[in-house]
């Protein structure tokens, strides 16, 4: 069952913002309300308790989105589905909690796609640069056949794959000076996902590149272990990065999903009707994630200009030097990839843009 994105991305931010303010350094930046809950109790035996664990902080647009879905969980099953949230990393990053679901002692996680590629190869399709020039495309990719494919394919190894969500478009941050060239970025020490095509990136742009769990990331910077890194705007504020980083470039240079991943042994226990809960309340987390995570990220930009960050922001020339310099990337990852799976993103994203 998979329905196009447009007529389901129906608007659940509305006007509602709270004052959620007082979680980052320099949160001018409000959450928009939990939206209501929609759809029937569900009955079903059993009382259940769900740990939820992500790596990002409580104030970024993914806790907002498991918000709702705890909301949406604990209120259908009328309280027979217990939801336990565990933001920044408290119960592991994205391979430590994904290996823990596979033994069963965590119930769910939402890493990024990036770090699981040794596990799911076809995921480093996500990380070639420039895939999607819009959000929008890559929703039409990730709700659409190839997304839903890749959710059945990732159903393994004692996990369970039940939607996707939004980390965004990547940023360079920096300490040492504005970067608007690649040559910019000669000897700077620059962090990365722990992902070989990442890594690829940047050596190809010059940087000096080094792999390195989230978790760890604030610190390595505070401490001038590595000079620079590179997030979405919401990640770099509720992360305060903004504080041990004075320069950042806006490069959008990957578009990185979440997937949404559930223990299989833990999936198994839950009768059926609580499994399609608990799917279509990722379905809907996923969505409004979304849409908390694009209504924020001019805002948030603007909130990181006025705490001091000198943001670049390049120009359409300027971009596409980024873009060509990086075209072999795509020659040298297509068969480890798949050239096929490429090509129907890129065919699928032309005919997107020919539609505009
Ligand atoms: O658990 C948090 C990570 O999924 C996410 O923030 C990954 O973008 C990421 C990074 O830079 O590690």
């Amino acid at each position: 069952m998979t329905t196009t994105t447009t007529t389901r991305f129906v608007s659940v931010v509305g006007g509602a913002f709270l004052g959620l303010t007082a979680l980052s350094a320099s949160a001018a930046t409000e959450m928009p309300a939990l939206p209501d809950v929609t759809g029937d109790k569900v009955q079903a035996d059993g009382d259940f308790k769900i740990k939820f664990s992500i790596g990002t902080t409580e104030s970024g647009a993914q806790y907002r989105g498991l918000q709702y879905f705890e909301k949406i969980v604990e209120q259908r099953s009328d309280g027979h589905i217990q939801v336990d949230l565990f933001p920044g990393a408290q119960l592991g990053d994205d391979r430590e909690a994904t290996s823990a679901l596979q033994a069963g002692t965590l119930e769910m996680t939402m890493p990024s796609t990036s770090p699981l590629v040794n596990m799911f190869p076809q995921f480093a399709v996500f990380d070639l640069p420039f895939l999607f020039p819009q959000p929008e495309m890559a929703d039409a990719v990730l709700d659409g056949e190839i997304g839903q494919q890749m959710l059945e394919d990732a159903s393994s190894q004692g996990l369970v794959a039940i939607g996707w969500g939004e980390n965004g478009y990547r940023q360079l941050t920096n300490s040492q000076h504005p970067v608007e060239k690649p040559e910019d970025l000669d000897g700077l020490k620059i962090r990365t996902m722990e992902n070989d095509l990442h890594l690829d990136i940047w050596r190809t742009l010059g940087a000096n590149p080094t792999p390195m769990s989230f978790a760890e990331l604030f610190t390595a910077l505070e401490q001038g272990v590595v000079d620079g890194q590179e997030n979405p705007w919401i990640t770099i504020e509720s992360s305060k990065f903004n504080e041990v980083q004075d320069y950042a470039t806006e490069t959008n240079h990957v578009y990185t999903p979440f997937i949404t991943l559930v223990s299989a042994r833990f999936w198994d226990r839950l009768p059926e009707d609580y499994q399609a809960l608990v799917r279509d309340a990722a379905t809907k987390m996923g969505d409004y994630q979304r849409e908390v995570s694009r209504t924020l990220n001019d805002q948030i930009k603007q909130d990181l200009k006025d705490s001091g960050m000198q943001i670049t922001e390049l120009s359409p020339e300027q971009v596409k030097v980024f873009q060509d310099t990086l075209e072999p990337v795509y020659k040298d990852w297509r068969d480890q990839i798949g050239g096929e799976l490429i090509d129907d993103i890129r065919e699928q994203v032309q005919q997107a843009q020919e539609q505009e």
